[in-house]
């Protein structure tokens, strides 16, 4: 375990990165269970009267009731499996205090895979709602924009990170996951997350 980075910190919201929260062999072997035991969806959205496969595979995890929307469809978790418990244990490690209670997994085969432009603004996260996000495998750029000034910033998420964002930051920032040509591994995103 490491001292996290400050990436943003200030009345719009704070960004932190611990590079290494997770030994590498272990954030490995975690990337294989999990590719192996999820049950991961291909979500389908429509926008424009057009149906859209979602670019990469995820699947939702947690306390019974902790329903989630998301691409537009309400889901119940899936419980807790052993390993993803461990996981949530070791979030609470690094950032005590915060009772996750559910988790999103996202599953990006390569670099195709991707997520735009967005905010974890759901109603049901609340306001200022703590979002702390492990990585596993593939070392993907990640990008945050000021949703008034524009100001970029962009960071890589190596396998074994644990990125937590908080305060105000989801109302006044963006973020995305672009694609890549240079990636061919897949990565597995765990955003762990408190709903209501
Ligand atoms: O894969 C990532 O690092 C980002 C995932 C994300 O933003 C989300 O699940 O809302
Ligand atoms: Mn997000």
């Amino acid at each position: 375990m490491t001292s996290p980075q400050t990436l943003l910190d200030g009345p719009d919201g704070r960004v932190r990165l611990w590079e290494t929260a997770i030994a590498p062999a272990r954030a490995s072997s975690w990337l294989e269970a999990l590719l192996g035991e999820v049950p991961w969806q291909t979500e389908r959205i429509t926008m424009f009267g057009k149906t859209h496969e979602v670019p990469r595979r995820v699947a939702w995890y947690g306390d019974a009731g902790a329903t989630y929307c998301y691409a537009g469809v309400q889901h119940e978790p899936l419980p807790w499996s052993p390993l993803l418990a461990q996981i949530r244990n070791e979030v609470h490690h690094l950032i005590p205090g915060h009772p996750f209670n559910s988790v999103l997994l996202n599953w990006y085969r390569n670099g195709r895979d991707r997520m735009g432009w967005h905010a974890d603004n759901e109603p049901e996260l609340g306001r200022n709602p703590v979002i702390a996000s492990v990585s596993l495998g593939a070392t993907r750029r990640f990008d945050l924009k000021h949703r008034v000034t524009g100001e970029k910033v962009q960071l890589p998420l190596p396998s074994g990170s644990l990125l937590v964002m908080d305060g105000p930051l989801q109302h006044h920032w963006l973020h995305q996951l672009p694609a890549t040509a240079k990636v061919h591994d897949p990565r597995v995103n765990l955003t762990f997350r408190s709903v209501r």
